[in-house]
């Protein structure tokens, strides 16, 4: 008879331990060099440059600017109606902040279930119809806003030329 003895027991239990730990908190070292823009969001100017310069000439035309929300928007649609349901919309920001801090190396945390809330708070905002149904209208009537708000200067091309108030409160922006 040939029965697994106590040390090959340990072993084994030993490799289970270490396979565990394998797929733990070390897997921070991603490399975002395919993404040109970082979608992740945060505010002000940097951020607006960082997201939406789409060709990096420092300047983002309105052109450009839709374009990366059309994408976005439509990436957002999963099911392709034209809109987006709450759980679409969360889904998206998920999907953002979660690349964010996976390329940062951080692990999900109080501030991350708090940003989740906070896009479910948002969606009640932007959907201005209260219909449930978040539209590429609503969202253009949003980034009017943005953009003009940013583009002080009004030239039409939100840059580093546009002296920028402090804005430490820009609830409804993403
Ligand atoms: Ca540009
Ligand atoms: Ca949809
Ligand atoms: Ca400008």
């Amino acid at each position: 008879m040939n029965r697994p003895n106590a040390s090959v027991l340990a072993a084994l239990a030993a490799a289970i331990v270490l396979s565990a730990c394998a797929g733990g908190p070390s897997r921070a070292t991603a490399t975002a060099q395919n993404q040109p823009a970082r979608p992740g969001g945060g505010h002000g100017l940097d951020a607006f440059l960082g997201s939406y310069d789409a060709n990096r000439d420092g300047q983002v035309t309105r052109a450009e600017f839709d374009a990366i929300r059309l994408q976005r928007f439509q990436a957002a649609d999963t099911n392709g109606d034209g809109w987006l349901s709450e759980a679409e919309y969360v889904a998206e920001y998920e999907g953002r902040l979660k690349r964010q801090y996976f390329d940062t190396g951080r692990q999900p945390d109080a501030a991350y279930e708090n940003n989740i809330k906070q896009a479910h708070v948002r969606f009640g905002i932007v959907n201005r119809a209260r219909d449930g149904q978040f539209t590429w209208a609503e969202d253009q009537a949003i980034a009017d806003k943005t953009f003009t708000g940013l583009d002080s200067n009004g030239d039409g091309i939100v840059s580093r030329a546009d002296p920028q108030r402090p804005r430490e409160q820009r609830a409804g922006n993403d």
